[in-house]
């Protein structure tokens, strides 16, 4: 296995409730770096750059991950790409930055929250493996 992120997609799965319902529920302590009525941000546990945060919508409303995403959902994932872009200017990411979505087993995805990762603060190389 590449990371320990990856072997824990090979198991993860949709859940009622995940490790991010009680980051959004305070319940469990976590870096937030923004917070608005829709959405959160906050530095992402395991950071694979030297910046490494996370938007998520504060309601899931089915989005366990983007291929759930419908019509309905327009909105909300606009919004988080405004936020994932602000954010990075609050972080100072002025040289550019990353935003990545992972999917499903293939696409490494370890908690069926949808989120948005974004990596920057040094140069990265392409492609992902
Ligand atoms: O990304 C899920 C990401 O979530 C992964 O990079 C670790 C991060 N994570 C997991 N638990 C926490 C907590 N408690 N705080 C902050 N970040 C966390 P995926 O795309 O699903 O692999």
């Amino acid at each position: 296995m590449e990371s320990d992120e990856i072997d824990k997609a090979q198991s993860a799965q949709e859940e009622p409730d995940t490790i991010f319902d009680k980051i959004i529920r305070k319940e469990i302590p976590a870096n937030i770096i923004y917070e608005d009525d829709q959405a959160l941000a906050f530095r992402d546990v395991n950071p694979v750059a030297p910046t490494h945060f996370l938007v998520i919508p504060k309601e899931r409303k089915g989005l366990t991950g983007l291929r759930r995403a419908v019509k309905s959902h327009t909105n909300i994932l606009g919004h988080l790409l405004l936020i994932a872009s602000q954010v990075a200017i609050q972080e100072k990411l002025d040289e550019g930055y990353r935003v990545i979505i992972n999917d499903g087993k293939h696409g490494g995805q370890s908690v069926y929250h949808l989120h948005l990762h974004v990596i920057g603060g040094k140069q990265l190389s392409w492609p992902p493996g």
